[in-house]
């Protein structure tokens, strides 16, 4: 395949996952998330391709058709995946783009590999897109991949989107390769974000690298071009969510669930397993009530999904150890038999299961210690056509901006959080449908589709 393309898609994973069939065969299924969902449709209108990694190391893979889109697959050996992905992505820049909650670990080699890896990406982009074509580049694993491609091709019009938090200059600064990460996000013509205060603070970085202070409103001058950088917060597939709480599987595996947990309050937790979402804090919060008094085991019980992520990275494995041994302790000091008030569920499950937890929960708890979006949240909200249920929301997650009649807490300040438990758990009916309907208003009116529509409008106005 060579120079067809008019929409080109970079990201690190490729849109598909591969099943194994019952005889044995392989084939690819369109994987779950807003993402894929969002952009797949503009792929199936514009002829689009979607350059990515296939998730198996040392895997290489002819171009190939799949759900109306062209996939290109980008190959990574084993050791690259640990060194570009488990290392610089995942040990080194998620933790230093997420406040440095967990210490970002700088190395050489990690930094050699991203450079590798995100050439080949920006070459295998080259290679599919047509003259003067719109590329996206997805994400913080890809930020040099703006500029390499743009030198390769200077005819494309090229966007990127970081899906994470954006850190404060004074952050920022620790990343040995601070210049050249600003330098590849500055080969792009439009880089989005989640939030206005990270658009913010990559100007400031970008205008005194390039020590541009000509430019009017959020721009950057870039010798003769200009490169623009705004919010673009991300949202999640409302239809789709409506099509499943309409099911009436969904809705029946939900009262069972209530029944399961023997008519207690529950709070629900759903996340990856990471450090930056603030599990242990909402545990313990939760474990002081019951210590308390303030609730009683049976009352209230909390379930908590944790999806199994990043399994080899150490900082990852330490996380999984403590969060295991703290609710241990609270089961350990407050369960009675067949009464455990913690439902600790390590693993991963379907969206129909999601969205039967989602229903039966009376407070959805939702505690990062930063977050550049968080979904779970604005799934919650768009599952509750009911107006039943309320939402707590941490002040550091991207939502916040918009769900501004959540509960909102500090996740730190563990008394503000026990005591904003207690106060949505005790919310009367009316006031939660208040609340619920308002953050409705804003999670379907900003759905998924207009986000990726934002963006692709900005990018081709630009
Ligand atoms: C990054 C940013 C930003 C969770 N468990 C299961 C499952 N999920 C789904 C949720 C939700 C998604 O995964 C998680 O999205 P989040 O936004 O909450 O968090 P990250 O994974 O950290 O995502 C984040 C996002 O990118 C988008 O830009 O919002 O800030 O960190 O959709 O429902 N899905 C299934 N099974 C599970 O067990 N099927």
């Amino acid at each position: 395949m060579s120079h067809a393309s008019e929409f080109v898609v970079v990201a690190n994973r490729l849109p598909v996952d591969r099943v194994t069939g019952e005889d044995g065969t392989a084939s690819w299924r369109r994987s779950p998330g807003g993402l894929v969902t969002a952009i797949a449709p503009v792929m199936q209108r514009r002829k689009g391709a979607w350059i990515g990694w296939s998730g198996a190391p040392g895997e290489e893979l002819e171009p190939f058709e799949e759900d109306g889109m062209s996939l290109v697959a980008v190959p990574l050996s084993a050791e690259e995946v640990e060194l570009y992905y488990e290392g610089f992505s995942n040990a080194t820049l998620w933790p230093l783009y997420h406040d440095v909650i967990a210490t970002p670990i700088y190395k050489r080699r990690y930094w050699d590999a991203y450079v590798a890896v995100n050439r080949r990406f920006a070459e295998a982009a080259a290679g599919v897109a047509a003259q003067g074509a719109m590329v996206w580049v997805q994400d913080y694993q890809l930020q040099l991949v703006p500029a390499m491609l743009r030198q390769l091709r200077p005819d494309l019009r090229i966007g990127f989107f970081l899906h994470i938090p954006f850190p404060p200059v004074e952050l920022f600064h620790q990343l040995p390769w601070r210049r050249q990460i600003i330098e590849g996000l500055l080969g792009a013509d439009l880089v989005g974000f989640q939030r206005p205060g990270a658009a913010a603070n990559f100007l400031r970085l970008a205008r005194r690298i390039t020590e541009s202070g000509r430019a009017q409103g959020p721009v950057v001058q870039v010798g003769d071009r200009q490169v623009r950088a705004q919010a673009f917060p991300i949202s999640v597939d409302v239809g789709e969510l409506a099509e499943l709480i309409a099911r009436p599987e969904v809705r029946e595996r939900s009262e069972e669930i209530r029944a399961d947990l023997g008519g207690a309050k529950i709070l629900l937790g759903v996340d990856r397993l990471d450090y930056t979402k603030g599990i242990g804090q909402r545990l313990e919060a939760f474990g002081e009530l019951l210590e308390d008094g303030e609730l009683k085991p049976g009352e209230a019980v909390f379930v908590q999904i944790a999806t199994p992520s990043r399994e080899r990275v150490e900082q990852y494995q330490l996380l999984r150890d403590e969060i295991e041994q703290l609710v241990g302790r609270i089961n350990g000091e407050h369960a009675q038999i067949g009464v455990p008030p913690v439902h600790y569920l390590h693993n991963s499950y379907n969206r129909d299961e999601l969205a039967a937890l989602y229903l039966a929960a009376d407070v959805m708890v939702v505690t990062p210690l930063r977050d550049g979006m968080n979904l779970v949240a604005k799934e919650y909200v768009a599952c509750r056509a009911d107006l039943h249920g309320s939402l707590v929301l941490s002040e550091f997650a991207g939502a916040a901006d918009e769900l501004r009649r959540a509960f909102q807490v500090n996740p730190y300040d563990i008394d503000g959080l026990k005591q904003t438990l207690l106060t949505a758990l005790r919310a009367e009916p009316a006031e939660q449908a208040r609340r619920m309907r308002s953050m409705r208003r804003r999670v379907i009116e900003h759905d998924v589709d207009r986000w990726a529509r934002e963006f692709l409008e900005a990018l081709e106005g630009h």
